[in-house]
């Protein structure tokens, strides 16, 4: 079944940190909105004023349970789906959104051991019956990611994780990848900026079936 008419889609950019998402989703939001549609880029933890406020309080430290740190994230991506994707949607306009609920999978389900069946009622309470219309999952062994991601600065408590973490995150969103192969497309991650775009509007292209 496809989208409503005049709905707009949602696609989202997953994977480990200095994947590329802030790059490719700030390139593909430029390429859509150049080929005429209306476009909203947004970001996880974040996007809403509330959630903004559920960033600073998880990524500023703490040692979380990660049942806890499982519903702060979606406690924001509440106040993110109410407040900024969800009307965006009704109103026709293509959302952009850098990492949703497969990092909650990914990160506290895989590297922390938040159990499936916990995230999966979670995403129902939270979500009801939004998902991505299509996932572009950027794929990149943990160390050359971290490396990119590093050579910025300070590490935030996530990429003050172990190897072995890693590691864990990145098994888990290619396993999201294997079980929904109709929503979620995997990217070679270690081409270039330019390369990662242009496979990214061939997945539109061939999974929306628009001419972006
Ligand atoms: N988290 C969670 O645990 N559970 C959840 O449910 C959610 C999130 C939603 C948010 O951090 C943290 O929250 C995140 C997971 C956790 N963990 N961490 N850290 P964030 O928002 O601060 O950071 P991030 O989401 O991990 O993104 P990032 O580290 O900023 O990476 P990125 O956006 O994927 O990469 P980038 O900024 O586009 O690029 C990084 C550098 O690489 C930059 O210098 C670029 O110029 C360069 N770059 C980008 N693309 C390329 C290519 N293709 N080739 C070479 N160099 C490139």
């Amino acid at each position: 079944m496809g989208p409503e008419p005049g709905r707009g889609r949602f696609i989202t950019l997953e994977g480990g940190e200095g994947a590329g998402k802030t790059t490719l989703s700030r390139a593909l939001a430029g390429a859509l909105a150049a080929s005429g549609l209306p476009v909203l880029r947004t970001r996880e933890p974040g996007g809403a004023p509330g959630a903004e406020a559920v960033r600073a309080l998880i990524l500023g430290g703490g040692s979380w349970d990660p049942v806890a740190e499982a519903m702060l994230h979606f406690a924001a991506r509440r106040e993110h789906v109410a407040r900024t994707i969800g009307p965006a949607l009704d109103a026709g306009i293509w959302v952009v959104c850098d990492r949703f609920a497969d990092s909650t999978l990914a990160y506290q389900g895989a590297g922390q051991g938040l159990s499936r069946d916990v995230w999966e009622c979670l995403c129902g309470l939270t979500l009801g019956a939004l998902r991505p219309d299509l996932t572009l999952l950027l794929d990149l062994p943990p160390e050359r990611g971290m490396g990119r991601a590093l050579s910025r600065g300070d590490a935030n408590r996530y990429e003050r994780q172990s190897d072995a973490f890693h590691a864990r995150v990145r098994d888990g969103f290619l396993a999201i990848a294997a079980q929904e192969p109709e929503r979620c497309v995997v990217l070679d991650a270690s081409r270039s900026p330019g390369e990662v775009l242009d496979l990214s509007l061939a997945a539109i292209r061939n999974r929306l079936g628009v001419a972006a």
